[in-house]
C-alpha cells in the first residue's frame, strides 16, 4: 500500500466495505458527485477492481497490434496480469500470464512476438492456444499436461477493437450488438490494414473514475484545451441538447457528404455503455493535428473524403476513441490503485504509410499529448481537492455534464447489480 492508501483507509474489512459500498452507491443522489471514499479508499478501489474491471467487458487493444500469429502484447488489469495473442489460425485469445506451474508471470514485456509461450522460470512451455506443451521430465508419470493449460479470458473482437473479460461468465447484455455494430461502423478503416504509429502511457495520480469523468465532459475544454479547440467542437454527440442550429445544419451537410460515400455515421447507443457517432470537426479541418491539416498522406481503409470527422467510440468503463479518416486514436484507462491510473493512447495510420514520409509521430501526437497532460493535472487537482476533509459531493450541471451523470449511472447501477 502506498502512503495516501494508508491515509485513507476507512473499512476494517472488506465485508464492511461491501456494506458501505452498497449503501453509498443506493443514497447518492445521482445528479451530484460521488462520495469521498468511492474516489480516495482502497477498500473501494479493491472493490471497483473485483465488482467492475474483473467482472464487466474491458477494452484492451486493437486486432493490428497483434497482425501475424505469436504476436502478443500484455495489459495489468489490477493485479491481473493478462496475455493477448494471436493464435496460428489467426484467431485472438487471451489467457491469464500466469504460470500453471508455480504461478509466475510468463510474459513480462509490454509487446513482443514468440513461437510458443515459454515462463522464464523453469521454462514450462504453452502453445498459442494456451495448452502446455512442455513441462520437462521432472514433473513425473501421473502428472497431467491437458489438466495444466492457461487460464482463458473471455475475449471478443469488433471492428477491430479487442475486449476481454476476466469474470468466469460475461456480463449479460447487449455486447454483442455492440460488437456487430462497431463491425459495420469500422469497415471503412480496414483495421486489418493500420498499424500502430506512435504510443503514450501516461501515470495519473487519480482515481481511474476522475479520469472518465473528465472525458466524459467538455465544461473544462474551454479553460484548458486550447490545441484540441482548434479542430473539436464540444458538443458530446449529434444529440448534445446545447447544439445550435449553425451545427445542426452543418452536421447536415457533412452527413450527406458521408452518406454519398457510405459512411456510417448514425448515433448508435447501447445503453450508456457503449456508444458510437461521427462528429464533425470544425468547420474547415481534417483532423485532430495542431492546425487541423492532414496527419498522414495515406488515407485509412476505403476513405476518399479527408473530412470525415471523427467517429467517437466510448466503451464504460475504460475507453474513448476518435476514428478520423487518416489516422485513428484510441485510448484505455487502466486503475493501478486507488488514487492512481495509466492512460494510454495508441495512434494509428495506414500500414504502408512511411513514418516520415507520410506522417510525422511528433506531429500526430502532438494535440493530444497537450491535451492528455492537462486532463491529467485536471484529475490530479481534482482528486486532491476530494480528498479534503471539507469535501462533499457537488452538482453536476445537467446540459454539460450529462455524460458524466451518465457514466455514474452506468457505474452505479453495474456496481450495485455486481456487488449483488
Ligand atoms: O474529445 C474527447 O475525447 C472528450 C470529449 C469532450 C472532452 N474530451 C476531450
Ligand atoms: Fe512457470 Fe515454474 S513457474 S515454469
Ligand atoms: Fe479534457
Amino acid at each position: 500500500m502506498t502512503q495516501n492508501d494508508l491515509l485513507n483507509l476507512n473499512y476494517s474489512s472488506l465485508e464492511q466495505a461491501r456494506e458501505e459500498m452498497t449503501g453509498l452507491l443506493k443514497e447518492r443522489n445521482r445528479d451530484y458527485s460521488l462520495p469521498q471514499p468511492l474516489y480516495n479508499d482502497p477498500h473501494m478501489f479493491r472493490l471497483d477492481m473485483e465488482e467492475i474491471f474483473q467482472k464487466e467487458w474491458l477494452f484492451v487493444g486493437m486486432s493490428s497490434e497483434i497482425p501475424s500469429k505469436g504476436d502478443y502484447f500484455t495489459v495489468e488489469v489490477g493485479q491481473n496480469p493478462v496475455l493477448v495473442v494471436r493464435g496460428a489460425d489467426g484467431s485472438i485469445n487471451a489467457f491469464h500470464n500466469s504460470c500453471r506451474h508455480r504461478g509466475s508471470r510468463i510474459c513480462s514485456e509490454h509487446r513482443g512476438k514468440v513461437a510458443n509461450l515459454v515462463c522464464p522460470y523453469h521454462q514450462w512451455t504453452y502453445d498459442t492456444k494456451g495448452n502446455l506443451l512442455f513441462a520437462g521430465t521432472e514433473m513425473g508419470d501421473g502428472f497431467d499436461k491437458q489438466q495444466h493449460g492457461l487460464k482463458k479470458a473471455h475475449c471478443k473482437v469488433g471492428g477491430g477493437f479487442i475486449y476481454v473479460c476476466l469474470a468466469k461468465e460475461v456480463p449479460e447484455g447487449d455486447f454483442d450488438e455492440f460488437l456487430a455494430t462497431l463491425d459495420e461502423y469500422m469497415e471503412p478503416y480496414d483495421v486489418e490494414n493500420t498499424k500502430l504509429a506512435v504510443e503514450s502511457n501516461m501515470y495519473e495520480k487519480a482515481n481511474w473514475k476522475l479520469v472518465i469523468e473528465n472525458n466524459r465532459e467538455c465544461y473544462h475544454c474551454e479553460g484548458n484545451h486550447p490545441e484540441l479547440l482548434n479542430t473539436l467542437l464540444e458538443w458530446d454527440d449529434t444529440n448534445d441538447p446545447r447544439a445550435p442550429q449553425s451545427f445542426l445544419d452543418y452536421y447536415a451537410r457533412q452527413a450527406a457528404e458521408w452518406d454519398a460515400e457510405g459512411i456510417p455515421h448514425k448515433h448508435k447507443s447501447f445503453g450508456v455503455r457503449n456508444r458510437i457517432v461521427r462528429m464533425p470537426l470544425k468547420e474547415g479541418t481534417q483532423v485532430m493535428t495542431i492546425d487541423g491539416e492532414q496527419g498522414c498522406n495515406k488515407l485509412l481503409g476505403r476513405i476518399k473524403n479527408r473530412h470525415l470527422g471523427s467517429m467517437r467510440i466510448l466503451h464504460l468503463p475504460n475507453s474513448w476513441n476518435h476514428m478520423q479518416s487518416d489516422h485513428f486514436i484510441v485510448f484505455r484507462v487502466l486503475p493501478i490503485s486507488a488514487q492512481e491510473s495509466l492512460v494510454t493512447t495508441k495512434w494509428f495510420v495506414h500500414k504502408d504509410a512511411v513514418e516520415g514520409v507520410d506522417y510525422n509521430p511528433e506531429r500526430l501526437r502532438q494535440v493530444w499529448d497537450a491535451t492528455n497532460d492537462q486532463d491529467r493535472v485536471l484529475g490530479e487537482e481534482n482528486q486532491l481537492g476530494i480528498n479534503s476533509v471539507a469535501y462533499e459531493p457537488g452538482p453536476y450541471s445537467k446540459t454539460y455534464e450529462f455524460g458524466v451523470i451518465n457514466f455514474l449511472d452506468w457505474y452505479t447501477d453495474t456496481a450495485l447489480k455486481n456487488l449483488g
